[in-house]
Order: structure tokens, then sequence, then C-alpha cells
């Protein structure tokens, strides 16, 4: 395994270098000019040489934004965002056909919890999940190019926040929803919460070779708020863990009315059992979907008594333990699921809630973790050293300490008020211990001010030592709800697009440009190459397309260019229309030309000398 190897080779030839740079341009690199050694070391330990590559991908969701925002660790260099639940001009995405037929008719999403798609417990760098809160959608982005290749709406839920988390092969992604809605009667009151409303968890299937979702199950869990999940692995493999508030079953003013019980719980699952269950044909069918009711099963489905309100539920590497954290109790309590295992078989239970088995807190609880004075805890990453990194957003630090005994063994300050950490790997079966990263809500004056609404932030951490070394803070895109950090080998991006010839839409060779016009459609089978479009090569005119007012026009391009980083741009002006194209690829534009006149088209992607001369015109004839 690279990891820790790379990470030190890595530090020494970022020293050699650094050396090199700083020495001919000691005064323009401010911060070193009054920096004590130890500083030095620091910022060598981040630079990254001109033609090297950083050790790790980040990526981070960005949370309203409906993007993903790739970062390169330990650089933290912001190196691509990838659009997920938002059209994005940039890319086009939204624009072309297919995009814009995967977003529907949303112009926003809330990304939160991305998930690498995983095999026996690592990540396998095929996909990373995302989840919109706001649309209760799910995405698949395809880590060969990093674009977003499927994006389904899961019907019955009511904002999955929890997810997406994967089961150790990517079996199953499991979308647990924030919010309760009505059951059957899609009106049903808020006076008859608790009878006529639900919390349904979906687990969906991803299938790699097709690149699309289905719904496998769903469970109508009670009526409360679901707020982080995981999947268990090894021994816990075929379970999943679930954290629960508002167990009160609250409509109004959550804040004070959903923290009054000194207990909510942890859902434990079977998923296994369940897709059995399911299999044998035992569920019910519910607006479409195979619904499982908890309270009509005796096995399977499981609550842990927690302490109250908790946020984060993490799955230790070895698969023996979780952890949650209580955001409105000040510790980290270890949960064993051989205890949990066993007090299931032994119906060792304290009572039951909406009809599911309670187990017996002591039975199940191994240690609460309670450091003096640090409060909020969130969320818990591990190294391979059996130790455990919390955050805790009030007290605004990162503790480091000992999954088996307990014992805190650090504490770091963080800048400011975290919410998740993210190390390298570490929310998988082997956690790589070199790198972690808090993403802060808050950075108050960390940077240049950009008026009233100031940046997130990260901290880098070197947690190779005893001692986690903080490294460097750097700005982020709002908001960063969680991250993957994913080695570099594991990634294998291609660079071109492969010449499809059984795709019809695509065009290779000049002789096959073509405009197509059927009654009032009119279909153009176009190249982009460098400096030029060609719509129909035989023509007077080859960069010129020419239609009538109320047209429908679909022109699709192929980028024949099959070279590196020669990607072109198709904008029309005043039609509001523009995309990317990447070397190779084919793309469709779909638009009615509602408008009469002479609109130039250009190349809108840097590509060549003569980039500029890279036009055409789009021509409306006025109806008659
Ligand atoms: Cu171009």
């Amino acid at each position: 395994m690279k990891k820790a190897l790379s990470a030190v080779s890595g530090i020494a030839v970022g020293f050699l270098a650094a050396t090199v740079f700083f020495a001919e341009f000691g005064g323009s690199a401010t911060p070193t000019s009054t920096a004590s050694s130890d500083e030095r070391s620091k910022a060598e330990q981040v630079y990254v040489p001109f033609g090297e590559h950083d050790d790790y991908y980040l990526m981070n969701s960005g949370g309203h934004s409906g993007q993903l925002f790739v970062y390169g660790v330990p650089s933290m260099r912001h190196i691509r965002t990838v659009p997920v639940f938002t059209p994005d001009p940039a890319t086009g995405y939204g624009y072309d056909a297919e995009s814009k037929e995967m977003l529907g008719d949303y112009t926003w999403g809330d990304f939160h919890h991305p998930a690498l798609s995983e095999t026996d417990g690592d990540y396998d760098g095929n996909f990373l999940f995302a989840t919109d809160v706001a649309n209760n959608r799910v995405a698949a982005i395809d880590l060969e190019d990093f674009h977003t290749t499927d994006i389904m709406e899961v019907p019955n839920i009511g904002g999955p926040h929890c997810a997406a988390f994967v089961t150790e092969n990517t079996e199953y992604l499991f979308l647990p929803t924030r919010f309760s809605l009505p059951f059957e009667d899609p009106h049903a009151s808020l006076d008859d919460f608790s009878e006529e409303y639900r919390g349904v968890l979906s687990a969906m299937i991803f299938d790699q070779e097709q690149k699309t979702f289905d719904i496998g199950y769903q469970v109508a869990l009670p009526p409360w708020s679901y707020d982080k999940a995981r999947a268990g692995k090894g021994v816990s493999g075929e379970w999943a863990v679930i954290t629960t508030y508002n167990t009160e079953e609250a409509t109004t003013n959550l804040e004070i009315n959903a923290s009054q019980a000194d207990r909510d719980f942890i859902v434990l699952f079977n998923w296994k059992g369940l897709e059995e269950m399911v299999a044998n044909g035992e569920y019910e069918e519910f607006n479409g979907e195979k619904m499982v009711f908890p309270e009509n099963i005796d096995e399977h489905i499981y609550l842990v008594p927690v302490a109250k309100s908790p946020h984060g539920v993490d799955v230790t590497p070895d698969g023996t333990r979780f952890i949650a954290s209580g955001k409105l109790a000040p510790a980290m309590t270890v949960f064993s699921f051989e205890s949990a295992f066993e007090a299931i078989e032994n119906e060792d239970f304290s009572g039951e809630r909406n009809g599911i088995p309670v187990l017996n807190y002591e039975s199940v609880m191994e240690r609460e973790v309670d450091p003096p004075g640090a409060l909020g805890p969130l969320h818990t990453q591990f190294d391979d050293r059996g130790n455990a990194y919390t955050s805790m957003f009030i007290s605004s630090e990162v503790v480091k300490w000992n999954v088996d005994s307990g014992e805190v063994l650090d504490r770091h300050d963080v800048y400011y008020s975290p919410g998740h950490l993210v190390a390298a790997h570490g929310d998988t079966v082997e956690p790589h211990g070199n790198y972690l990263v808090s993403l802060n809500k808050i950075a108050k004056n960390n940077f240049l001010s950009v008026g009233p609404s100031h940046p997130e932030s990260m901290d880098l951490f070197d947690i190779t030592g005893d001692e986690m070394v903080h490294l460097s803070t750097t700005p982020v895109n709002p908001e960063p709800h969680y991250g993957q950090m994913v080695h570099r080998d594991v990634l294998d991006p291609f660079h071109v697009y492969p010449q499809d010839e059984s795709d019809p839409l695509a065009v290779y060779d000049q002789n096959d440009t073509r405009i197509e016009r059927n009654g009032d459609h009119v279909e153009v089978f176009g190249i982009t190459m460098r400096s030029k479009f060609i719509f129909d090569a035989t023509a007077e005119r080859p960069d010129v397309i020419e239609v009538n007012e109320g047209d429908t026009v679909t022109i699709h391009l192929t980028n024949t260019d099959f070279d590196q980083d020669i990607t072109h741009g198709f904008g029309i002006m005043d039609y509001d229309l523009n995309f990317e194209q990447m070397p190779g690829q084919t793309k469709t534009l779909e638009f009615v030309a509602d408008k009469s006149g002479v609109f130039p088209v250009y190349c809108t992607n840097f590509c060549s000398a003569l980039h500029q001369e890279m036009t055409g015109y789009l021509i409306v004839n006025p109806k008659e």
C-alpha cells in the first residue's frame, strides 16, 4: 500500500524543491519571511512542486450549490467543480439534451454527504454518490470522466440527509430521510403526525454496468427525523445504523420541542435480512414500491437508546463498534455490534417504541467518552492505529482518542466550528492515517474580506505523529457537509472519449456532416475541431445553420480532436445556450428558434491560437 510511504517521500521531494523555490523568490513569499523553522516545515509539507501532483483527491459536497468540489491534498488547491444537481454554464451541464433531461426542471439541489463506491470495504474509484436533500434525488458521478451519469428522484421520502452511505461492496446506498411526511393521505394534518406520518428509508441499488439507479426496497420507519447513517463492515457487514432525533414527534418549534427526551435512538437494521424478506415477497406494495413495516416483522430492525439528539454515527474500520456523537450531550458513545447481536439473540430488550424492540442500553454500550470541556461532538474519522478523531462543533476542536481504551490522546483547535472531518480513506476498512481535514462552518477573519458573507474553511492536519500538526487553512466553497479523501492511485480517469461508431448521432468524418430538414424540424449533424465548426461540409458556408422562425432545431456536435485537453464549446448568442465539448464527445442541443435574426455562434472554451476565429452563424428567417 502506498499511503504513508508516499506522504513521506512527497515531503522529502517537496522539501528539496521548496528550498530552491524559496531561495529564488525569498522576498515574495511573505509568510516565510517572518516564519520560524517550524512554520517553514509546514509550508514544505503542503507544497507540491510544479510537475508533481497531490497525493489525494478530496471530494467535497457543495451543499446548496448542488455541486461537487474537487481539491488536491496536501496542497488544498481547488482543481475542479463538477455540477451534479444544478445547471452549470461553464460545462453546459443542464443545457445539452441529455443533462437537461437528467436535471428535470430543478435549478438547485442541496448536495449533502458524498460517498465513494466500495469493494471489500475500501474505495474502488468507480463512482461517487450524492444526495439532494431538497428534492429527494440521488446522483452518481462517473469517476472515469468526473461527470454526473445518472440522477433519480426517489418517491415516498422526505429529504435524504443521512445519505449516501454505501455497503462494503456497494450492494446498497441507504437514503433515510430528515423529514417525516404524510403517508397514506398526502394531506394528513400535522395534528395527526404520530399516526399519519412516516420517515421512509430507501435502499437504493446502483447498476455499475448500466450506470443507473433502482430502488431495492423501502422501510416505513416511525415519524422521526433521521440524521446520519453508516453501513457496517466485516462482522457487521450485513447491518447498518442510523441516528434519529425528534423522537418526541414534535411538529413545531423543534429547537425546544425536539430536545425534551433524554434519549433518542439509533436504528440498527439488517439490510441483508430485509433483502431476503423482500425477495420472498414479504412486503407490502406501497405507491409502486416494496415497503416493509417494522411493526409487522419480529426481526431485522431494532432501536438502541443513545444520548439526546445525536448527530453522527460512525463505524470503526474493523466493523466491531459504532460510535454515536450527541450534539446536545457532550459525549461520544461507543457501542459494540457483537453485544448488540447478543442482545438481539437473548431478547435483551428494555421495551419497544412504535412496535420496534429497544435493546438494553447497558448491554450494548461499551463506554462513554467525555473529554472535559469538549462540546458538541459531531463526526468521527479513523486512522490506521486504532485512533478516532471527533469534531467538536461548539468548542471548535478535534479530539483524538483511542477506540479501545477511550483515552483522550490529543486535542487541537480548528478555525472555526467544524462539522464533518474527513481523513484519507478515513471511513473505510483501511484508513491511511496521514491526513485529516476539518470542514469548518465558519472562517471569521482568516482570509481577505469579500464582504459580509465569509467563506467556509478547511483545516489540514498531519496525523502521522502522536500529536496532530495543523498544516494549513484554506477557504472552501460552501458548503462542505462531508468529503471523501481518496488516494490518486485508486482513480484512473480517461482523457479522450473513445470513438463510438455505433452512436447514430456522432459524426467523425467531415464528409458525413449534414443538415436535414423534416417539416419544421431541422437536425444538424456537425463537427467541432481546431479551429472551426462544420455543420455541412458541402455548403457554401459550412459553418452556418439556416432555419425558419418557429422551427425545432436539434444540433448534434462531435469534437473530432482526439487530443488530450482539446476541449471546445458551443455558444449561441442571445439564445441562452452554451455547452462544453470534450475531446471525442458527442453532445446534442435542442431548442425552438423563436427569435428571428442573425445570431453568431462561437467556441466558448479556449482551444487554439485561432480560437477567436472558431465561429459561425445561426440564421433564423422571420415568419412570412
Ligand atoms: Cu474551440
